[in-house]
Formats: C-alpha cells, structure tokens, sequence
C-alpha cells in the first residue's frame, strides 16, 4: 500500500493542475525494454493514449528471494519522439537478478502491472584458475614463463584465450600502435596488467575485441591513447596513468559496457584556453558504460557523450577547459552521481541538449565554472535533479535556467559566494511551467552583505527566497540555509579560480540537515531524522571521489602539483608537485610518476592560490571512503526506519 502512496499523490495533484480529465484518454501500455550495468536497471515502458501525462508507473524491486524496496515511479517522457514511462533503480548489485514489479496507472483508465527480472551485469573480476604469463617488451621470442616471458605483446597475444592473465614488466612497449586482439568471455576475460612494481609503458592502444582487460599501464600519448577498433564489449580500463594526451580514452562505433575505473587522466588542455577539442572519456554515443572513480584533468570535457545506460559516478575532475561531464545528445537513463566537478572552465554538468530521458544527476559536487554549474541552452526533459551541492562565485546557474521546469528538483545546496543571482531565467526561451515541473525542498545559500535579487524566475526578479515563494507554486519547502552552513568552503575568486579540493559537508548545527524530502532508491540510507540537503550526509562517512585503494588517491593528490607547478617556475615546480602529492597518497598513484603532464602549466596568476601543490591535502581532508555500494548499504539501513511518508505529498 505505501508504495503507491508517491505515485497516487504526483497523479492527483497533476490531474488537478494540468489535466483536462473529461478528453483524456487512458494509457496503453506496449513495448517494454529493459537492460542493466553492474549497478543499475534501466526499464522504458511505450505507451499510448495519456495525452493529459498523468499517468505513473509505481516502480517495487527485490533481489530474488529477498523482500521488496520501493523506487523512484517511472518518468512519463513524451520527448524528442519518445513516448513512454522510462526510468532507473540504482544502487543495485551487480551479477543479481531482480524482479521489478512495475504497476502502470492512469486516473483516466487503462493500465497494466507487469513484473519482469533483470540481471544486473558482473562487476568484472579478474578469472582465476587460469594460466599466467609474463611478458617484456620485444618483437616475438619468449615462452611466456617467469624466466623467458614473452617478448612483445604480439607474441603473447598469439597464444592468449579466455581467462589468461598476462604479468607485464617495466619497460617501453610504445613505438608503434599496439593491438590487442584476443577476446575473452564474460566470466574469462584475457587480462593484460602491470605486475606488481612494474610499469609497463604504452603510447596508443587498440581494443579489437569483447571482455579484453587492461590495468595498471602508463601510457603517454600525444593524441588517442586508448581506443577501441571495431566491436568491444565489456572491455576493462582500469588502473593506468593516462597522460599527455588529446583524446584520452576515445571510443568509436561498437564500444559498449565498458568497465573505466580507477585511472588517473591528465590531457593536453590548458584550463583557460576554453577550448573545446581533446576529452578526457571521449564516450562518442555508445552505451552501457561504468565510469568510476577516475581523476581527469587539463581535458577539454572531462566526460563527454554517453548514450543511454551509462553510469557515471565517483569520479574526480577538475582544471578541465571546457565542462567537467557533457551528456549532450544523450538518450534515456544516463546516471551521473557523486562525482566532484571543480574549476571546469566553462560549465560543470551540460545537457545541451537531451535526446532523451530521463537522467539522473545526483549526489554531485560542482564548484566554480566560468558560465554555469549547469548548461541548459536547448532542448532539456525529465532529470530527477537531486543532493547536488552547486558552488558558483557570482551566478551559479544563468541565462536559460528556465529549462529547469522539465526537471523534478530536490534536495540541493545552491551557493553564491558573492550574492548574484542563484538561477537566472532571462525568460528566453520562453518555457512554460508544464506537466513535468516540479521543484522543491532545495536549500539556497547567499551572503547577507548582498544588495543583487537572488533569483530571476520567468524573467522577474526577486530579492530572496521568500519573494519567491510568495510569487510562484515553486520552492514551497525551499530554504535559506546561511553561508557558515559549511564546514568547509574554499572558493577563492573571481572565477576562473583554482578551486581547493575539499568537501562541502554540513556544519553541525545547520538547517541543511534533515531539511530534505524522501526519495526511495534515492536516499532512504539517510541518517538522523531525514536526508540532509546537498551532496554530503551528516555523520554518513565521507564521500570518496578518484581512484581507489592500490591504485592511489596519490595520483589524485598528485594532480594538486598541476595547478601548483604551473605558476612561475613552470613545469617542473608542477612535476615535483606531482609526484610528491602521490607520495603522500600513499601508493605514488598508478605510476608514481605524478604531475607528468604538468609541464604546461597553469598560468602564474592562478598559482598562488593553490600553491601548496602536492601536499596531499586532497586525500587527507577527504577522510574514509565512501563508494557507491555504501549508499546501498545504508539504504538497507533505511529500510529499518521510519519512513516519513507524509512527506510525500510534498513531491507535488
Ligand atoms: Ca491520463
Ligand atoms: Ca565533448
Ligand atoms: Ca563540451
Ligand atoms: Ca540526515
């Protein structure tokens, strides 16, 4: 019964609201698609009839066996030739078969429950049981043993199959394009991975076939470094130091679910050249990717184009020329979360346009672009907006803001440093409040010295919050929550800036906490007496952005000596910067070579405020991690609690 206390609660208020009941007609449902990564499950449900968009798919979930969770309803989408229910339960595990109990309804009539089980793809492991070999650089010779390994990856690649693991050696295995040819299987990858303490050395890889792995390479490229040629699926990147380049990893037709994690990316952008061209990911519209607890930086975008299906989250990027993750033309249930975007020169998270929906950003911390923490300048649908902490100098999201309508928006921390408009909706284009609008318990930070309106809103200033609310349906719940809200807020000025690591959590004591709405699947691991507003949950343990474990924070650490090398002594001060953050990261990052591509520097007027490059502030001021599985864990806590059910009539 409470599982449709949501979905019955969004359909009556919009049939109140929006719908001209008497013409509707009922929802039919047909096609229903579904597919999944290691983490999610995405479903799209065609329909037709609904003309009025009210109706809603209850969405119920359960490993098999186990008891039933709610989640998010389905989003109605009637966008860019779509029309459907479509949406995502995240936080799943992966190599598990679920049942989804989807329970479609419309005021008007029609409807149907169907309950379908999806297998969440396997977090890729390497085999065991297989044969191992070594390998050093070379041109043919060698039988693979510790004592006369390969010589060459050509020569192994002659011999390899299905759950090989290859041991590669120090030394330079660069000099010409190397291929990787040999497939595995999704339980068998062929897997190619630095043995320990070596560091085998790459200047452009090809992936020629499905579930080939490649980890712990330092691989220094002018222009792609790692690419795949003809079809790949569930390939591995995981654990290298990508540096130099100009596309980093650079998909082509036929990539899809991949597995990229744990690599340190360091491009060949400076960050206040605004250009556009060379990607950290370059995705290239392909589908069903993971992209997990990556450092990207001095890229153009730090993550560019997935399709649909891809999840996107724990990664850290920064001093990027561009935008920090562009969806553009992305289709539907592309999930963003937990990611931390800082100093992305022109705009954090951009959705220029949609191609289709919906997508989830959630959890994200995004400081201090030049344009926006948010680009919304064409067309732009169903986006459960929600937990993000948003930091801008001035304004934090301008000009076309109005798109925001088509989004359901919650639970956020919007903050001017200086006090300017927080959004500003010049009323072009000109987008109605519809169907799909729906904004509420937000937070909204501003200094009180400011004289500026904090809000432009269907091109009609008003001075604060109150003003506001007391003008439009929106924001009801909304909050100010004051400028000491946080324990940390190190955002030196005027954008660009460098912008300190750190995380914006909640001081104690701040209207934040507990202030949000419940959102099953979303946040019902909260802690204390409701979900905190923002990115970061109150006594939960420190959210963890870049690469994990061995693979080394310190390479994350290391990137600090970019920014701090690039001041008046150059390249080299970045180097050192580089290398010495890794050090104190613990592990030297994947190479220990950090701060490689720090030679072209950052110019010397933004130095100064960063200047403490490669101290490894990065990793000690984040503390514990806490990865994606975390938020699962604490969901199942949630389930214990009490629910704050009527709390849900605020979804509309
Ligand atoms: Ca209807
Ligand atoms: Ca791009
Ligand atoms: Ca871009
Ligand atoms: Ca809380």
């Amino acid at each position: 019964m409470s599982r449709t206390i949501l979905g019955t609660s969004l359909s009556i208020s919009l049939g109140l609201t929006f719908a001209s009941a008497a013409m509707a007609q009922p929802v039919v449902p047909a096609d229903l698609r579904s597919y999944s990564t290691p983490q999610s499950i995405g479903v799209e449900w065609d329909v037709t009839g609904d003309e009025d968009h009210d109706a809603v798919v209850n969405v119920r979930y359960r490993a098999q066996g186990a008891s039933w969770s709610d989640a998010m309803p389905l989003f109605r989408v009637d966008f860019a030739g779509n029309n459907m229910l479509a949406g995502s339960v995240l936080f799943l595990d992966g190599s598990t078969d679920y049942e989804l109990d989807l329970e479609m309804v419309d005021p008007d009539g029609g409807g149907e429950t169907r309950t379908i089980t999806v297998k969440t793809l396997s977090v890729p492991a390497v085999p065991s049981g297989g044969r191992t070999f070594y390998v050093v650089p070379g041109s043919g010779g060698g039988d693979g043993s510790a004592g006369d390994p390969f010589q060459g990856i050509g020569a192994a690649d002659a011999v390899a199959q299905p759950g090989d693991v290859f041991l590669l050696r120090s030394g330079d295995y660069g000099g010409q394009q190397v291929h990787f040819d040999t497939p595995g299987t999704a339980d068998q990858y062929v897997v190619w991975k630095a043995d320990e303490g070596e560091t085998p050395q790459f200047n452009d890889l090809r992936i020629r076939g499905d579930y080939i792995w490649i980890e712990g390479f330092d691989i220094s490229a002018p222009d792609n470094a790692v690419r795949n040629e003809g079809p790949s699926f569930g390939a591995v990147v995981k654990g290298n130091r990508i540096t130099g380049c100009h596309y980093c990893i650079h998909m082509n037709d036929g990539a899809e679910s991949w597995w990229i994690s744990d690599n340190v990316i360091v491009g060949d952008q400076e960050p206040s050249s605004g250009s556009f061209a060379g990607e950290g990911i370059e995705l290239a519209e392909t589908p069903g990717h993971t992209i997990a607890y990556n450092s990207i930086s001095r890229a153009a975008d730090g993550i560019s184009y997935p399709l649909h299906n891809v999840d996107i989250f724990g990664n850290d990027i920064f001093e990027t020329s561009d935008d920090g993750v562009e969806m553009d033309n992305g289709r539907a249930n592309v999930r963003v979360w937990g990611n931390r975007i800082h100093h992305a020169n022109n705009n954090g998270l951009t959705f220029q346009p949609m191609n289709g929906a919906p997508w989830y950003i959630l959890r994200n911390q995004v400081i201090g672009s030049n344009e926006s923490v948010l680009k919304v300048r064409d067309a732009v649908d169903r986006v459960l907006l929600a937990h993000n902490t948003f930091v801008g100098w001035t304004r934090v999201f301008q000009n076309s803001a109005g798109w925001i309508r088509n989004m359901t928006v919650r639970n956020n921390i919007w903050i001017t440093m200086t006090g300017d408009y927080i959004w500003e909706d010049t009323g072009s284009p000109d987008i109605t409040d519809n169907w799909r609008t729906t904004l509420d318990y937000d937070g909204f930070a501003w200094p009180d010295a400011t004289t500026n309106p904090i809000f432009k809103w269907h091109d009609v200033r008003y001075d604060d919050l109150a003003a506001l609310q007391a003008a439009t349906t929106i924001e009801a719940h909304g909050i100010r929550t004051p400028v000491s809200c946080f324990d940390t807020l190190d955002v030196p000025g005027p954008s660009p800036a460098v912008i300190p690591p750190h995380l914006v959590t909640l001081a104690a004591g701040c209207n934040a906490i507990d202030a949000g709405e419940v959102l099953p699947n979303i946040n019902d691991g909260y802690i204390g007496a409701g979900p905190d507003l923002g990115a970061h949950e109150s006594g939960a343990p420190a959210l963890h952005y870049g690469p994990r474990g061995s693979a080394g924070t310190g390479g994350t650490g290391g990137s600090g000596g970019e920014s701090g090398g690039g001041g008046a002594t150059g390249g080299s001060a970045g180097a050192s910067g580089g290398g010495s953050g890794g050090d104190t990261g613990g592990t030297g990052g994947v190479s220990g070579t950090g701060g490689a591509s720090a030679s072209a520097g950052a110019d010397a007027s933004k130095s100064d405020s960063n200047d403490d490059g490669g101290c490894g502030c990065r990793s000690a001021r984040q503390g514990p991690a806490l990865p994606w599985s975390a938020w699962g864990l604490l969901a199942l806590v949630g389930l214990g609690r009490r629910r704050r059910r009527s709390r849900l009539g605020g979804m509309c």
